[in-house]
């Protein structure tokens, strides 16, 4: 018999990423980790992208996964290493993005003792990842691997750790890459029940005021062009959260628009009056029910959901059908799909749409980041992958940007975290090279993580890069201006902002900076034509600027402010 060769915890490790057909690690080095990047060394089949910052790996990856569909991947070392990548996990856990985060961690024996750089990740993360490891022995290592990528991609996804003893990497065993895995307890469920799947096509057939209500779980599951038929034939509406966008495309008439605290007047009413509500892969977050007290009221509300414990979790539900939203909408158009246009039914709608449109003032003289948002609509026609950060800027991109694909729209909706468009961007043109990336910042957040300019640099990612300057906080201070009594409170970064152009140039970066509406399109024109480089551009807006329509947190979405109360503060 022939004896099978020992390999290292550290081959293994490359060989069972192999195996996942891994195309990209968003890394960064360390002790704890220093063996398996010596391997790495002479790896060919997978690319490391050596980030500047672990929070910028995790959101690469998240960033890379959002676009693609693929699982991201991270590699860092222990103690800060580790704790670095927290917020991006966090995030990825809120928006159901599947990474598997690798850290390193002092050998097995220590662990406990306060090595120098020891932190316990596991504990730290266990209620920010759907599952998280700690090997403790290389025989493990193989199939804890499997698990790992396994557990982030099947049913919600979402992010998975595992933290790797030192000892562990070091260590030798027989490599051998499970085939199948097992989980107990772990069994998504993909196909829903046949009944509730007829009783709710009997619900929308018969619904005088129907609406669909669409989550990020569509985009997730890939089942946009599901979605797309069961709308169009049913003359259905249609609204989307956030991290919906893109499901369905915002050019077809059945769209009206995000939902929500900053969804539109007429998707809002969509929501307080209809019938028969219909959410699929959403979770009714705060941000879109306001009160959940007042939330659909008179609506009959199915909620189609891969994850059970969504159902019922913040509002409560009639129908819920359990299962992979792309087959329960190919099972729906089994059922239903020659349901007339409820005449009446749009002809509300439209009067909604007619009495509040989306609309700002279009001034001459001040540049607004609608406009800006507006022009980079118009010239991309959707084909862009617009990489939000958070603030005033990420609500005017979903309320100007005209998505029609899916993994087009790249925005932190659950944690809303500052600091994630940059290192987003990075890993989403690693993801997709034949579209535009374009990361849209506010001043605020562009000084949260612009050290990943540098891996963007390094790497030739053909990125935009945009900053909307408003010179504030825009979002917080918007807060402030209508509901804390105008105490402006460490929100100004007029007199302390960098010199954008200044710090891309340093960089390597042609920078270009304007406050002039009539600029816009010229150098819009100019960064879609580099295709070899990122190229920055800060657009200096209106300072004072509001986003409407607005919900005020908390409260009743029929509370809707639609504009300023003084209206000659309009800008
Ligand atoms: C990491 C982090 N810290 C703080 C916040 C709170 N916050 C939400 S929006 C916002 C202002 C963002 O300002 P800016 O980046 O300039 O964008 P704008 O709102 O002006 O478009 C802040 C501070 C956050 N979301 N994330």
């Amino acid at each position: 018999m022939v004896k099978k060769r020992k390999l290292s915890g550290a081959d293994i490790f490359f060989e069972s990423l192999k195996r996942e057909k891994v195309e990209y690690i968003f890394g960064y080095p360390g002790g704890a980790t220093i063996k398996i990047y010596e391997k790495l060394y002479d790896v060919d089949y997978l690319k490391h992208i050596l980030v500047r910052h672990e929070q910028g790996a995790a959101h690469a990856a998240d960033g890379y996964a959002r676009v693609t569909g693929k699982v991201g991947v991270v590699l860092v070392t222990s103690g800060p290493g580790a704790t670095n990548t927290v917020t991006g996990i966090a995030n990825a856990y809120m928006d159901s993005v599947p990474i598997v985060v690798f850290t390193g961690q002092v050998p097995s024996n220590l662990i406990g003792n306060d090595a120098f750089q020891e932190a316990d990740i596991v504990g730290i993360t266990r209620p920010i990842t759907k599952h998280n490891f700690l090997v403790r022995d290389v025989k493990e290592l193989a199939a804890t691997i499997k698990k790992a990528f396994f557990i982030a991609s099947t049913g919600r996804p979402g992010p998975v750790l595992v933290d790797l003893p030192k000892d562990v990497i070091n260590d030798e065993c027989v490599f051998e890459y499970p085939e199948d895995i097992d989980i107990r307890g772990y069994k998504p469920t993909y196909k829903g029940h046949q009944k509730q799947i007829k009783k709710a096509a009997e619900m929308i057939r018969n619904a005088k005021r129907p609406l669909l209500y669409v989550g990020g779980g569509v985009v997730m599951a890939d089942a946009a062009k599901e979605l797309t038929k069961f709308a169009k034939k049913n003359n259905l509406p249609v609204t989307s959260t956030l991290l919906g966008l893109g499901a369905f495309p915002a050019t077809e008439p059945n769209f009206i628009g995000m939902l929500g605290m900053h969804g539109t007047y007429y998707a809002n009413q969509a929501v307080n009056n209809c019938d028969v509500l219909v959410a699929l892969g959403a979770r009714f977050d705060d941000r879109v029910t306001g009160s959940v007290d007042t939330f659909a009221k008179e609506a009959y509300k199915i909620h189609v959901d891969i994850d059970p414990t969504a159902i019922d979790k913040n509002v409560m539900i009639d129908l819920p059908i359990v299962g992979d939203v792309k087959r329960v909408l190919s099972e729906l158009l089994k059922e239903l799909s020659d349901k007339p246009k409820e005449k009446k039914w749009w002809k509300q709608i439209e009067q909604w749409k007619k009495e509040c449109p989306l609309e700002y003032k279009r001034p001459d003289d001040q540049l607004r980041t609608q406009y800006v948002i507006e022009r980079i609509s118009e010239k991309t026609k959707g084909n862009a992958i617009i990489v939000s950060d958070v603030g005033q800027h990420q609500m005017w991109i979903a309320q100007y940007y005209k998505f029609i694909k899916p993994r087009s729209h790249v925005s932190s909706g659950g944690l809303g975290t500052m600091g994630f468009s940059i290192p987003a961007a990075v890993g989403a043109a690693f993801g997709v090279k034949d579209r535009p990336v374009v990361s849209i910042n506010g001043d605020g957040g562009f000084q949260m993580n612009m050290q990943e300019l540098i891996t963007a640099v390094a790497n030739k990612l053909p990125i935009k890069f945009f900053i909307m300057n408003n010179c504030f906080l825009g979002m917080v201070r918007q807060w402030q201006e209508l509901f804390h009594d105008k105490k402006y409170s460490f929100t100004d970064l007029c007199d302390s902002n960098p010199i954008f152009t200044k710090i891309g140039k340093a960089l390597g970066i042609e920078s270009f900076s304007t406050y002039k509406p009539e600029e816009v399109d010229g150098l819009l024109d100019k960064a879609f034509a580099i295709n070899d480089r990122p190229v920055l551009i800060e657009f200096k807006v209106a300072k004072e600027d509001l986003v409407f329509p607005m919900v005020p947190a908390g409260s009743s979405i029929s509370n809707m402010i639609v504009k300023r109360l003084n209206p000659k503060r309009m800008i």
